[in-house]
């Protein structure tokens, strides 16, 4: 956020509209460059867009539309420009002195966001890391100037000192991340080695930004989780643990939310962070059914699923936030359950979808526990889906039948 005291700052959206992009997608994704500008707390003022064939190389915009910009950016005391097409190194820099402001593109924008909402050691670290993968060829022979001070959006990150700092810095830092990185995933590692043997039934949400992910969390879990109405809210990933027809056997993880042309240094930072998706029982791949551009974030979330190479999972698509909708609404991905967060009707009918996805993913078992393993029984009750105890006289003990949670290993030996 900005820092108290200070006016949120006075921001003038850019666009070019090149041939291949159609009118309704353009819109939209200047409407989203305008939500993630407001979520970093800036105040959108205007928007000046062009249609060209292709971008212009040295100043993105034509020669007139440039003008316009900065007969804008002056006479509205525009402190910032923020365009939607990516900028190269040397076009940031001659929109820069051109216009006479700061200028940052999307991605720019994104990382700060990322920067913001950064909890964790290890969310803090890979966001760290994606600023410096995006700094590093943007220094090179550029003569780029690294000093940032005065700040605002673009600016969150590595703190200034660092920034000033040479290359050589900047490497020997990225080479200490990666080595810290890797130990916070082993300790991930070790958590979800127990999750697995623990045979819960992990069921993880995706979806793309602001689809209602977080909301779902809270409401399966009914605890408190961090629920905005703003884009990335949740950078970390976060487990609970949930009851479905009274068994405790369940598990939720929330993910960070996907976007569009996610930054390429940012999935490549958030990559162990969205592999935790990999090692869950069933996915609830959420959808903001609400949205105009729904089908495109759907489209995103599923080509991201496919980079992570994830397949063999079983998904639900929860069409969320029904009670917004004021058309008729056709759902395009299969199975679904339509829904809204908020009602908690909805929300058992969608537990009982999650009880079947999990029974059918599941193996029968039956067990026999002795009256005085009480320990035992217990453990059975919080990890696995017991559906019938019956007391045997004769032999003494219980006779335990449920459902349980292949591990990993079952299902690789399954394939053979
Ligand atoms: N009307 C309505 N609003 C909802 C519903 N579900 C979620 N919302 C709202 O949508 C906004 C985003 O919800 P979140 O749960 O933070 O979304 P998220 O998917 O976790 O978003 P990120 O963490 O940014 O990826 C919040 O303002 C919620 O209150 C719903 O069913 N109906
Ligand atoms: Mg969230």
């Amino acid at each position: 956020m900005i820092e108290t005291g200070t006016d949120p700052e006075r921001v003038l959206l850019i666009g070019v509209q090149t041939r291949e992009v159609i009118d309704e997608s353009f819109f939209n994704l200047m409407k989203e460059l305008s939500a993630l500008t407001e979520t970093a707390g800036g105040t959108v003022i205007h928007q000046i867009t062009q249609k060209l064939s292709h971008i212009d190389n040295r100043t993105l915009v034509g020669k007139g539309k440039l003008e316009d910009i900065v007969l804008y950016v002056e006479s509205h005391d525009i402190d910032l420009v923020i365009s939607q097409n990516e900028l190269s190194p040397s076009t940031n820099v001659n929109l820069e002195q051109e216009i006479g402001v700061r200028v940052i593109d999307r991605t720019q924008l994104i990382l700060d966001i990322f920067a913001m909402r950064a909890n964790s050691r290890e969310g803090k670290l890979q966001v760290e890391m994606a600023q410096y993968d995006y700094l590093l060829p943007r220094m090179i022979g550029k003569g780029l100037s690294l000093s940032r001070q005065g700040g605002g959006i673009g600016t969150r990150g590595p703190g200034e000192t660092q920034l000033e700092t040479d290359r050589r810095y900047i490497r020997s830092r990225m080479h200490a991340i990666r080595k810290e990185l890797r130990q916070v995933e082993k300790h991930r590692e070790r958590t979800r080695q127990r999750r697995i043997s623990g045979r819960e039934f992990n069921i993880g949400l995706v979806g793309y930004t602001n689809a209602g992910k977080s909301t779902l969390l809270t409401a399966l879990t009914s605890h408190d989780t961090y629920v905005k109405d703003q884009l990335f809210a949740t950078l970390d990933p976060l487990t609970r643990k949930f009851k479905i027809n009274g068994h405790d056997a369940f598990t939720v993880t929330d993910t960070v939310g996907f976007i569009e042309d996610l930054p390429t240094q940012l999935v490549h930072a958030f990559k162990s962070t969205l592999e935790e998706i990999r090692y869950m029982d069933v996915l609830l791949h959420v959808v903001d059914a609400s949205h105009p551009a729904f089908n495109t974030h759907e489209q995103t979330v599923m080509a991201l699923l496919k980079d992570l190479e994830i397949y063999d999972i079983p998904i639900l698509t929860v069409y969320n936030k029904v009670d917004r909708l004021s058309r008729p609404f056709e759902p395009t991905l299969f199975p679904n359950i339509t829904i809204s967060a908020k009602d908690e009707a909805d929300i058992e009918k969608l537990k009982e979808r999650i009880w079947s996805l999990c029974i059918d993913n599941a193996e029968e078992f039956t067990v026999n526990v002795a009256p005085d393993e009480g320990d035992l029984l217990s453990l059975y009750q919080q990890n696995t889906l017991i559906t019938s105890v019956d007391f045997n006289e004769e032999k003494n003990y219980y006779e335990l039948i449920g459902y349980r949670n292949k591990t990993k290993d079952d299902k690789e030996d399954e394939k053979y």
